[in-house]
Order: C-alpha cells, then sequence, then structure tokens
C-alpha cells in the first residue's frame, strides 16, 4: 500500500485491533491518539473526518487518488485484509476461507458485542444487566477452545481477522478465564501475545 496512512484512536478494543492488523500487514502508518475523556473526538476536525464522533478511523492518503476515510473497526479490517492480498484472510479457494470469516464474527458479534453491551450498561449504572452481559461474553469466549483443539489458531493452520478479534477480548477477560481449564486457549494465547505484530499494536496507544 503506497500511501500515507494515517489511524486515529484510543485503548480501546475497537482500535487496537486495527492497529494489530496494521503492524500484522506491516503497512507503514502514523498513530494519532485522541482523548477520549477530553472530548477530542467530538472537536470540529475530527467531526469532519468522522461525523459520528467515534475512533478507530482509518485515512488513507496517495498521490492517485482522493482520500479514503474509513469508520467502521470491522470494515477497516475487511478492507486492510483484502488489500493485502490473502493475508489475514485465506484466498476463497483455500477451505479454511469460510471458517476465517465465521469465527472472525464469532468473535465480533457474539463476544465483543456483549462485552460492549456490558460497559454500556455499567455506565448506565444497570449492574445486573451488566453481570449477565459479562457472563454472556466470558462464556462464549470460552467456547473457542473447540476452535484450537486440531488446530495452532482459530480458523486452522493460519493466523487471521479471528486471531485478530480474538486476541483483544481475551486480553481484556484475561483475568476472569480460569486458565487450567482452557489449555488450547491458553497455548493460543501465549503465542499469539508472543508475536511482535501483536505486541507492538497493543501498545499503539500507550
Ligand atoms: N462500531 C464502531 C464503534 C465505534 C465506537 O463506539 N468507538 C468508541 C471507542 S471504542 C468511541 O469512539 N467512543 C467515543 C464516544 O462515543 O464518544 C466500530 O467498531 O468502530
Amino acid at each position: 500500500m503506497p500511501a500515507d496512512v494515517t489511524l486515529y484512536g484510543a485503548k480501546t478494543g475497537n482500535c487496537l485491533r486495527v492497529a494489530i492488523a496494521l503492524e500484522e500487514l506491516a503497512i507503514a502508518h502514523q498513530v494519532v491518539k485522541l482523548d477520549l475523556r477530553a472530548g477530542e473526538q467530538r472537536t470540529p476536525d475530527f467531526l469532519s473526518l468522522n461525523p459520528s464522533g467515534k475512533v478507530p478511523v482509518l485515512r488513507v492518503r496517495s498521490s492517485a487518488a482522493p482520500p479514503l476515510v474509513l469508520a467502521q473497526s470491522n470494515a477497516i479490517l475487511l478492507y486492510l485484509a483484502r488489500r493485502a492480498g490473502g493475508r489475514l484472510l485465506p484466498p476463497e479457494t483455500d477451505a479454511s476461507a469460510p471458517f476465517a470469516l465465521e469465527r472472525f464474527f464469532f468473535f465480533v458479534t457474539d463476544v465483543i458485542a456483549p462485552s460492549h453491551a456490558a460497559f454500556f450498561l455499567k455506565n448506565k449504572g444497570c449492574e445486573e444487566g451488566q453481570r449477565l452481559m459479562e457472563r454472556r461474553s466470558l462464556e462464549m469466549l470460552l467456547a473457542s477452545e473447540r476452535f484450537l483443539q486440531n488446530a495452532p489458531f482459530m480458523a486452522g493452520q493460519s493466523f487471521t481477522l479471528a486471531d485478530i478479534a480474538a486476541v483483544s477480548i481475551v486480553a481484556a477477560q484475561s483475568p476472569s478465564i480460569d486458565w487450567a481449564r482452557y489449555p488450547q486457549l491458553q497455548r493460543w494465547f501465549a503465542a499469539v501475545m508472543a508475536r511482535p505484530s501483536i505486541e507492538r499494536g497493543m501498545i499503539a496507544f500507550d
């Protein structure tokens, strides 16, 4: 991608997943950190990039075309994977390709979405709802042990978007996991956390 790439974001799961994908694909980029508590996502400058006032936002400038400004973390991840020609998502001809998408969406919709709902309910002071959503998210996350029974990664033999979706939420929920009961998840987590791209992506907004 011979372009000027900027990731706008903060230290949240949605932003970390994009930072990890950029690192994994070795795409040169700058990071612009926003202080969400201070409301930097609602300044006129930022709203002109993303009128919904949310991060992450990816801006890609090249001499050949008008700049691309893309919001929605999952749209950004899919865009980056497609641009990378088969890395992070296996080629369509590969038998594991449908499972990479299945498991990517499993983590995004069945694990991460209830975790976001728990955060929202916590901020609204709804403790019972928060606990229900946290439990739901953790139960679903732990079900991923079966993906790893016969494979090194969440969708088979190669590292994909499914692993990127998984790693940020497993890291966040790590203290709640009874690791001895989930040996495959433990083995996978140690291996992916040792990848240099993940180490760099995880600290992108520190
Ligand atoms: N579905 C969007 C969610 C974006 C989102 O809610 N971002 C949060 C941080 S993770 C945000 O910008 N919050 C600041 C605010 O709502 O004011 C995505 O996946 O990018």
